[in-house]
């Protein structure tokens, strides 16, 4: 079976007929998990609650008809971007576009030719699971699998706002492979590059609390996003991700600092407050690495004022 056709899959069926629901229902049953509403309100309700991967919505419902659902799902921030199809008996002109103009991705018509219903739908699924995918490919570091840079700057933003509101505290790990440059230049690009992956599984290992994020930063260095770390539990996370680089014993002969791969750490934390961002962390963060470098390297130092 194809990856969209799955368990992972939803469609939403919103109808006040129920024998179309059931018809639906049995066309469709390969296709993913079914959910289904008998009333606009209702079919609101559970996209909401359910986030499915499509809707079937039915245009002529009272007392909320389908452009009006439609409508609503679209001015829903949680499900404006799920795929609507419309099913409907007009099978007009006019009515093929007021269908597309509400914003639904296509319309199916009444009455209904299972093939056809299918077919359309295994179209949609298809698109949705492609897109997805492609979404998640633009999140992530091609050569390590972290997630990259411009999915962290986003992550950083929405975190720093929540801890904001919570005041709670919002620990940043800035990490960077030491001599790295010497590294490429005794073992050659390819090596390196199997280095730097390597350090990349290593700090996703040691990664493990909830909310915390590891991504490729740029070049040999690596960010992490610690929401909620008390000065203790960051100090720990430090030493931890210099032993775990440590550990992994990748021979390092034109390092100064040790036989092998080793990196250094820069960490800061604070409350978000209004006079504060994200950069603000990060530029704390990169100080104290500044500081884990000069002080000799494969440690990790924490920020302070002084
Ligand atoms: P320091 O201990 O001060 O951090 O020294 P360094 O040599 O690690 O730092 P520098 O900034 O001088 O050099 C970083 C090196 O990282 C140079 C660059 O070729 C290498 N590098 C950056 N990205 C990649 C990559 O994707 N693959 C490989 N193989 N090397 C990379
Ligand atoms: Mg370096």
């Amino acid at each position: 079976m194809p990856a969209f056709l799955s368990k992972h899959s939803s469609i939403l069926i919103i109808d006040d007929d129920i024998n179309l629901i059931r018809m639906l229902s049995e066309i469709l049953k390969d296709f993913g998990r079914i959910l289904f509403a008998n009333s606009g309100e209702m079919g609101l309700e559970v996209a909401r609650q359910q986030k499915p991967s499509l809707i079937l919505l039915d245009v002529a419902m009272t007392p909320m008809d389908g452009y009006e659902v439609c409508r609503r799902l679209r001015d829903d921030e949680v499900t404006r971007n799920i795929a609507i199809i419309f099913v409907t008996a007009n099978t007009g002109m006019d009515s093929e576009i007021a269908c597309l103009d509400a914003g639904a991705v296509d319309f199916i018509c009444k009455p209904l030719n299972p093939l056809v219903v299918q077919a359309r739908v295994r179209t949609h699924l298809r698109l949705i699971h492609d897109s997805a995918s492609l979404e998640l490919l633009a999140q992530r570091d091609a050569l390590t699998g972290l997630y990259n840079r411009g999915y962290f700057d986003k992550a950083i933003d929405v975190e720093f706002k929540r801890l904001q509101r919570h005041q709670l505290p919002l620990g940043i790990a800035l990490v960077d492979i030491d001599h790295f440059k010497n590294y490429n230049d005794t073992y050659g690009h390819i090596a390196g590059d199997i280095a730097l992956r390597a350090v990349a599984e290593a700090l996703q290992l040691a990664t493990k609390r909830p909310g915390e994020l590891v991504a490729r930063y740029g070049g040999e260095e690596f960010v992490v996003l610690l929401p909620q770390v008390d000065a203790s539990v960051l100090a720990q996370y430090g030493q931890l991700i210099c032993d775990a680089v440590r550990a992994l014993q990748i021979p390092h002969q034109a390092s100064s600092c040790a036989a092998h791969i080793t990196i250094s750490v820069g960490l800061s934390i604070e409350i978000p407050h209004a006079e504060s961002s994200p950069k603000d962390c990060i530029e704390r963060a990169d100080r104290a690495l500044y500081h884990a470098k000069e002080s000799g390297r494969n440690r990790y130092h924490i920020f302070s004022d002084s």
